[in-house]
């Protein structure tokens, strides 16, 4: 009998195999990922159900029981998004996830002026307690753990919540389910805030000692890394700054006088799964770890405290435009790295997410791909089945390291909350999305049927259209009929509490939840707030030089290098683009990379300020005399707010300003943008480069036509 191959063997073999060509791969964590694991790498895990939970937080996990299906959905109106949780609800999902539309999320009634192209769009309009008990109509809520996406206008909604269950007969203790309310990552990376860090950080608190007190099956919050993922951070980055909010509001909770476990058992994570599947599952494997670490290290005596249980969704940002089918592929691999990595709570993305809101149709294959998972494919058999993979476990210690360096810089230098103020993160997170988006320009980061495999033919998909307009009607009739009936004193007497309170330290919710009662809408919540706590306000700084730097060399970046300065020759100052973001939308990972990408490239870049009217947009462009306007729409609002935008500069005599459109924007209503005066749009997957050459020739250079750059630049 021979020697047991070594290592050492195993190496020359390989290397003979590819005449010595490095194999090694360097995943943008800083990770280096060998070509081969063996025992040598990998730790010892532990077991399931004992701390810290790397193999997971029960000890028969799926085998007892599986994880919850947790469909987030909401669009129009309380009774669409009512029919639809029931139509899901029959058909196998087991949890509901509530998705509010933006005026909701910013605090905004439905008639309020600046919410025009948002009512009812990216998720239901939500303006009081009455829309709340429809949207649950026979949907017994002693029963059903609900998940709302709240954390602007998380007081009155969560104030609703507790009401319209109340008005069916279910008390507080009763309710399960979970509220997002972490305003850090809104700060950093999503957006729906409303007050300033200092008031919103106090609204955590308050909502933790309410609940911890009245509401003990229910999540406080679900710390979310989600966003930053989609927001382009990489997998430490998304864990370190994720567990560092966590160990902020649990500071935070603490430092006014609530003992730790008695709230932290009810503190709840949601991650966001991407492409790259083993780090995806050592992510979640390496969350557990570090919680259960920062938890012991803050001082909880209960394991339960210990344990991070989450939700995961699959990632928005992965999915394309182009051959949509294959999101359907995506979402399956993702899916089995949430589930494989120990999720609670699954949320799979429609295959329609690049171009619109899931139909019927897509809805019901995401939900199938984890009905599928749960019940042909065995994978609820085993506890961890990854457990002990050498890769598996080597990845895992090694992100549970490199996060732990940035939890303890930001623990350094002041916790989580100062971090997020001093914008560091955000810039880290930046840096990492402009980077992805230059490698998947440059094809080395593939994406099949965008950078290659392309179809020459796409066929067009159904999508979801919402009657805005009408949407917006029947929610004023609804708030003018409950203004009519309710009474007038009692309503604003709870109104002016809850402004007294927040001036001084009533806890916003309790006094919430009154007002809730006697009918005052959430726009009425949210001003009462506002008189005391102020509205918050950002100027967006997008990173620079890490898209050029990427493209360091490329003949056809250089193309349009060389064309921005003939076009600055020949104008005396730089071509200069407004990138503006109007309406409620937050989404602003994308124009932040166009700014810092045209910058790159020499142009004159205003980044916009967040949440414009379409008249403010304008005056900013006249005002800064722009050559183009860039409009990015994520959230639905592109055919009211842009043609808004043309017809104002047109109307001040200004029909020259170039305005292009860019974002999630069905290819359906291509063509009514273009009428509209729109001259370029591009979707999701667009290149930059290119789309920098579109803006040239439309400025009058003499580009090389579309498809010839690749050839003149040679
Ligand atoms: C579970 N249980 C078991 C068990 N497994 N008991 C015995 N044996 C087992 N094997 C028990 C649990 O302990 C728990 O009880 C109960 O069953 C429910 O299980 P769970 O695992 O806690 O699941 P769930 O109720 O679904 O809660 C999952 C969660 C929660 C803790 C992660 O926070 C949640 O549902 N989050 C969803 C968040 C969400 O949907 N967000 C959408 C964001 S979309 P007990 O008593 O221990 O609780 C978004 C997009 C955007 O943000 O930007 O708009
Ligand atoms: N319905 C269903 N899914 C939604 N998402 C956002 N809004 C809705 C909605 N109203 C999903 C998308 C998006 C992520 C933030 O949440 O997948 O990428």
């Amino acid at each position: 009998m021979t020697d047991k191959p070594t290592i050492a063997d195993w190496k020359a073999l390989a290397d003979k195999e590819v005449k010595g060509r490095d194999l090694d791969w360097e995943t943008p964590e800083g990770i280096t990922v060998k070509p081969l694991y063996t025992q040598e790498d990998a730790g010892d895990p532990g077991l399931p159900g004992f701390g810290p939970f790397t193999r997971g937080v029960k000890a028969s996990m799926y085998a007892g029981r599986p994880w919850t299906i947790r469909q987030y959905a909401g669009f129009s109106t309380a009774e669409e998004s009512n029919a639809f949780y029931r139509r899901n609800l029959a058909a196998g999902q087991k949890g509901l996830s509530v998705a509010f539309d933006l005026a909701t999320h910013r605090g905004y009634d439905s008639d309020h002026p600046r919410v025009v192209g948002d009512v009812g769009k990216a998720g239901v309009a939500i303006d009081s307690v009455e829309d709340m008990k429809i949207l649950f109509d026979q949907i017994p809520l002693d029963q059903m753990s609900v998940s709302m996406t709240m954390n602007g206008a998380v007081i009155p909604c969560l104030a609703f919540y507790i009401i319209a269950a109340e008005e069916q007969g279910v008390s507080q203790e009763q309710l399960s389910g979970t509220i997002q309310n972490d305003i850090l990552k809104e700060f950093m990376v999503r957006n729906t805030y409303i007050y300033p860090p200092d008031p919103s950080m106090r609204i955590i608190s308050d909502i933790i000692a309410y609940t911890s007190e009245n509401m003990p099956k229910f999540n406080s919050i679900s710390i979310s890394g989600y966003h930053m993922h989609e927001a382009g951070a990489t997998a430490v980055q998304e864990l370190a700054f994720t567990i560092a909010d966590g160990k902020e509001y649990a500071k935070q909770a603490m430092a006014t006088g609530l003992d730790i476990d008695k709230f932290a058992g009810r503190l709840s994570f949601f991650f966001g799964i991407g492409m790259n599947f083993f780090m995806e599952v050592a992510k979640l494997r390496a969350a557990r770890t570090l919680w259960y670490r920062v938890m012991d290290g803050l001082g909880a005596k209960a394991e339960r405290s210990k344990m991070l249980r989450t939700h995961c969704q699959t990632s928005g940002v992965s999915l394309t435009e182009q051959d949509p089918y294959n999101n359907v592929i995506r979402t399956t691999i993702e899916a089995m790295a949430a589930t494989l990595g120990g999720t609670q709570s699954l949320h799979t993305n429609a295959l329609d997410e690049a171009i619109a809101l899931p139909t019927d149709f897509s809805a019901r294959i995401a939900r199938n791909t984890q009905i599928v998972l749960q019940e042909e494919a065995g994978i609820t058999k085993v506890v961890d089945p990854l457990g002990g993979s050498y890769y598996i476990e080597a990845l895992t210690d090694e992100l549970v390291e490199k996060a732990w360096e940035i939890i303890e810089r930001v623990e350094k230098e002041g916790g989580m909350a100062k971090a997020v103020a001093d914008g560091w993160p955000k810039g880290m997170i930046e840096e990492a999305a402009a980077g992805r988006q230059a490698r998947v320009d440059r094809g080395e980061d593939v994406i099949v049927g965008v950078n290659k495999y392309r179809l020459e033919d796409e066929d067009q998909i159904e999508t979801l259209d919402i009657d805005n307009a009408k949407v917006r009607q029947g929610q004023i009739a609804r708030l003018d009929k409950m203004r009519a009936e309710r009474d007038e004193d009692a309503c604003q007497a709870a109104l002016n509490a809850i402004t007294e309170g927040a001036r001084a330290d009533g806890n916003m919710l309790a006094l919430a939840v009154d007002a809730a009662r006697k009918r005052a809408s959430l726009g009425e919540i949210s001003d009462a707030m506002e008189a005391a706590f102020g509205r918050y306000a950002t100027q967006p700084t997008p990173v620079k030089g890490i898209y050029g730097a990427a493209y360091e060399g490329d003949p056809q970046y250089a193309l349009v290098i060389d064309g921005v300065d003939a076009v600055s020759q020949r104008l005396g100052r730089k071509p200069k683009i407004l990138v503006a973001k109007m309406g409620q939308d937050g989404h602003d990972r994308g124009a932040n990379v166009v700014s810092s990408a045209f910058t790159d490239m020499g142009f004159d870049v205003i980044s916009g300020p967040l949440f414009q009217t379409p008249r403010e947009t304008a005056d900013l462009a006249l005002s800064e005399n722009v050559d183009a306007v860039g409009a990015s729409s994520l959230a639905a609002g592109h055919k009211t707010l842009i043609p808004e935008l043309i017809n104002i500069m047109k109307d001040a005599g200004r029909s020259d300003i170039k305005v292009f459109a860019g974002g999630v924007i069905p290819p359906q209503d291509y063509e009514f943008l273009r009428n509209s005066g729109v001259v370029g749009i591009y979707g999701p997957g667009s290149n930059i480069v290119e789309c920098a050459a579109d803006i040239l020739r439309l400025l009058g250079h003499n580009m090389p036509p579309e498809g010839e750059m690749e050839e003149a630049a040679e």
